[in-house]
């Protein structure tokens, strides 16, 4: 089964967001594989977001994703990865759908909520990046019979 690297930033912790996006995940009948609470390093942050470090908003987001704790989760089921990118909503806050975390909880793109990883190739790299492997749990789920 696919698995995901979704995390809210230290924005969403902030406003006590991690219950409400942990709900949206857990009823639309994705399984959480891992989660913790954890302060990224400068050095995660960097290697996290390498592939914007050209541009010219990279030191910004350094600073803003070690800026305070973030919720970091695995989350598993069909077509995971898509599907996370859909409920999280565009990049920009002002063009992300109303009903998706970023369109209900965001305003500026600074300040986004929510990380997912956006193809088969960085969920594989930000699991690995951010947990171990015996951080991560494989188990039934009574529901799946209900949802698949
Ligand atoms: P996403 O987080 O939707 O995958 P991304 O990978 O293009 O978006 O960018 C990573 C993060 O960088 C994004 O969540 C917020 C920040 N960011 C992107 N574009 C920005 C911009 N033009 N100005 C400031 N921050 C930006
Ligand atoms: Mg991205």
């Amino acid at each position: 089964m696919e698995r995901t690297f979704v995390m809210v930033k230290p924005d969403g912790v902030q406003r006590n967001l991690v219950g409400d996006i942990v709900a949206r995940f857990e009823s639309k009948g994705f399984k959480l594989a891992g989660a913790k609470l954890m302060q990224i390093s400068q050095n995660l942050a960097e290697t996290h977001y390498g592939e914007h470090s050209d541009k010219p908003f990279f030191g910004e987001l350094v600073d803003f994703i070690t800026s305070g704790p973030v919720f970091a989760m695995v989350w598993e089921g069909e077509n995971v990865i898509a599907t996370a990118r859909k409920m999280m909503g565009a990049t920009n806050p002002q063009d992300a759908d109303v009903a998706t975390i970023r369109g209900d909880f965001g305003l500026t793109v600074g300040k986004n909520v929510i990380h997912g990883s956006d193809s088969e190739e960085s969920a594989k790299r930000e699991i690995e990046l951010f947990f171990l492997n015996e951080e991560l749990v494989d188990y039934q789920k009574n529901q799946d019979t209900w949802v698949y």
